[in-house]
């Protein structure tokens, strides 16, 4: 669905919010330049898929306040964005957040997809 090959990314992650869960203000990448990326990894997360497994009654959105934009949770929807830059810095308009569910119960399923992986399909490039 991508193009881009997930050897080396982590599996899959299935989250279930109830009511009032949310996902505070975040990143999905970590900021090499500001030494926030984890001893043991090794590598940063490019794109993110979040797929909506179900609707939600009443919350829930996925919102990202820089690009103005908000998801309502609907089954069989999907979320793709590119992380980084073309020239792998991040991109800091990708901020976002799960706001939390007001009515009823929310299941999401991530997948988070490795840069270095991609090297000899989509090598890096100025911006
Ligand atoms: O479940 C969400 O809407 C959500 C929001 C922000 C999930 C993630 N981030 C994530 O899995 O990174
Ligand atoms: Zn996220």
């Amino acid at each position: 669905m991508t193009d881009l090959t997930l050897s080396g990314s982590q599996q899959m992650q299935v989250l279930n919010y109830g009511l009032g869960g949310h996902y505070n203000i975040h990143y999905d990448y970590f900021d090499v330049a500001k030494e926030n990326m984890p001893i043991n990894h090794q590598d940063d997360r490019m794109a993110t898929v979040l797929f909506y497994l179900t609707e939600v009654e009443q919350g829930g959105a996925t919102v990202f306040p820089k690009l103005q934009q908000a998801f309502s949770p609907q089954a069989g929807m999907a979320v793709y964005w590119l992380n980084l830059h073309d020239d792998g810095t991040p991109n800091n308009q990708t901020l976002h957040a799960a706001c939390p569910v007001l009515v009823g119960s929310k299941w999401v399923m991530t997948q988070w997809i490795e840069e270095r992986p991609q090297l000899h399909t989509r090598p890096c490039r100025k911006r």
